[in-house]
């Protein structure tokens, strides 16, 4: 074999080096495994490398949104607040990248443009956009649910003499805002924490809204030495909790039915949620996520807050979200959103209303006016889910492509594996509990068990590991069965590809809670991986074990 071919063999690539990527090359490289990480970026870090923008923050609690893996790392890291700053998240990864040595897996600046499945060898070719190769067993994919960038395109967008930037891939300089002229198109989680943050500098900040959305105060809080030893002398229980909550918060969540509560233990339950629990509001009552009428209560409590806080009557009603569920789209966790409106320099562009016609050379023509704007800031979201995982070619058996695949919505098995793509993984894939969890619960999970997996396939000389058809189609119907129980079906949302046009409308995540999805990814390894196909030699080696392709269940 030539040096260059032994050089580039590996048992896995990774692709992508965030939060997944990096825990996988911890974990498989602990194995003994050779592994290698491409990156596109300068950096580690992932969707918190590019989501640099004012106030970026995370709305899980940093003790939280961490690694478990390692009890010294856990105890040594300190986290100054109880919600960690994008910075914070970004110096927390530097630190796991130095203290364990990845770095010298990584190859950054390196985008995967293609993968091809070699079905008589078992492994992957793995391209990059800049022509390198390197062949590997497995192929992982940590390439995250929201990270690829979605911007409109309006009229006359390239004649518009400020600066663009969008929030999900902002720049690295730091940007003074102060004496300029501030717009930004989208009021989702980025546009929401960015807002009293910018309102603070900019001379004029216009926030353009096309949907009200619904937010939870963060009670956001400096955390104390004192809060830290606490937090770490029980740290393994406070893990152990998150595991076995559904949302791999922490939180149990309240059993008793919003509609059982009388209308002041409810006010009182609600208020103490909204002081304390951020995003776990949510789980103030069981069913909240689940009866419309339950969620009404939830509604017109947070109705109530916006009310409070917003002084002028007309904008108040412009920013109370109307015509969806509480949670049924992605809520916000913020710090001081609302109140930025009560600020003079700050204004609400009711897109609604007055739709965006074009750009100009000033700035931004709604339907009743022109908004002069030095600054334009897309916070206008991403191609959820599926966006980075489509972006690249990647071929299956007989040349079938993921895109081809998916055409008509994604088809995984446990949203970790796809049939007719041996030997594929994705973290955090559509079909797993990803975006609807603490996302590092769910992504932890998923590596332990691919870890468990490919120990279990070294022991028996296996080779090659694919999801059968039928198995993979039952799964996709248990996650359409979950979330038909729950309101998330009520709304256009990101969780069911209604932020991209033409996308199919099928729904993503799976809403059964990181708790149930773990037992049953145990319950099929126990079973010795049912639903999967483990060979000892390639499936295309011998003609009676290659697969059959059968028809998608989303028709
Ligand atoms: P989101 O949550 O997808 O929000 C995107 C926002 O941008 C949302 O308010 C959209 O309005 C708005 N949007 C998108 N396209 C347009 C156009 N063309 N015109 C006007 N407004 C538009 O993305 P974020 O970056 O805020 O948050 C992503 C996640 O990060 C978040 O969910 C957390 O998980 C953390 P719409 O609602 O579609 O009417």
């Amino acid at each position: 074999m030539a040096l260059e071919d032994v050089l580039t063999q590996f048992d896995a690539v990774i692709v992508g080096a965030g939060f997944a990527g990096l825990r996988a090359l911890y974990s498989l490289r602990a194995m003994g495994k050779r592994v290698c990480v491409l990156e596109a970026s300068a950096d580690a870090g992932g969707v918190w490398y590019h989501n640099g923008y004012p106030g970026a923050r995370c709305d899980v609690e940093s003790y939280d949104y961490s690694y478990s893996f390692s009890p010294e790392l856990e105890q040594q890291w300190r986290w100054t607040e109880r919600y960690a700053t994008q910075p914070e998240i970004l110096r927390y990864i530097a630190h796991v990248v130095e203290r364990f040595d990845l770095r010298r897996d990584i190859l950054f600046n390196t985008r995967m443009r293609s993968a091809c499945y070699d079905e008589a060898g078992a492994r992957w070719c793995i391209s990059a956009q800049d022509g390198r190769q390197w062949w590997a067993r497995a192929l992982i994919m940590c390439v995250g649910q929201l990270s690829t960038t979605k911007s409109p395109s309006y009229p006359d967008q390239d004649k518009f003499r400020g600066r663009v930037i969008h929030s999900g891939l902002w720049p690295k300089e730091p940007i003074d805002f102060s004496g300029q002229r501030v717009g930004i198109i989208g009021t989702g989680s980025s546009g929401m924490q960015m807002t009293p943050v910018i309102a603070e500098q900019a001379a004029h900040l216009t926030v353009f809204q096309r949907t009200a959305n619904y937010s939870i105060a963060s009670a956001n809080a400096p955390v104390s030495d004192e809060e830290d030893r606490r937090i770490k002398a029980s740290y393994r229980q406070r893990r152990e909790q998150a595991w076995n909550s559904p949302s791999g918060l922490g939180f149990v969540p309240n059993k008793q039915s919003a509609l059982q509560a009388t209308p002041q233990e409810r006010e009182q339950v609600y208020e103490q949620a909204w002081r304390r629990l951020g995003f776990g509001f949510a789980l103030a009552y069981h069913d909240i996520l689940l009866n419309q009428a339950a969620n009404d209560t939830a509604v017109d409590f947070i109705t109530r807050k916006i009310a409070a806080i917003v002084h002028a009557p007309v904008l108040r009603d412009k920013l109370t979200p109307r015509g969806h569920p509480f949670g049924a789209r992605r809520p916000s966790v913020d710090s001081g959103y609302f109140q930025a409106f009560n600020r003079d320099n700050v204004e609400l562009a009711d897109l609604r209303q007055w739709p965006i016609v074009a750009f100009t050379e000033q700035g931004i023509r709604t339907q009743d006016r022109l908004h002069e704007l030095d600054v334009v800031i897309f916070a206008t979201g991403f191609d959820a889910f599926t966006g980075s995982l489509l972006r690249p070619e990647i071929k299956g058996r007989g040349g079938l492509t993921l895109a081809q695949k998916w055409s008509a919505g994604p088809l995984t098995l446990f949203g970790l594996a796809v049939a007719d793509f041996p030997n594929f993984f994705i973290v955090g894939g559509p079909g797993s509990p990803s975006l609807l969890s603490n996302v590092l619960v769910s992504t932890e999970e998923q590596i332990d068990w691919l870890v468990q997996l490919l120990r279990h396939m070294d022991a028996h000389e296996q080779v090659e590991f694919e999801a059968r058809h039928s198995a993979e189609h039952a799964w996709v119907e248990h996650v359409n069965e979950r979330a038909r129980q729950t309101l998330y079906l009520s709304t256009d949302s990101y969780y069911n590809g209604a932020e991209v046009a033409g996308k199919p409308r099928v729904f993503m995540p799976y809403s059964g809670g990181v708790r149930g999805y773990r037992r049953l990814l145990q319950n099929c390894a126990a079973r010795a991986y049912e639903g999967f196909d483990l060979r000892g030699q390639p499936a295309a080696a011998c003609a009676d074990a290659r697969p059959q392709s059968a028809a998608p269940p989303h028709g």
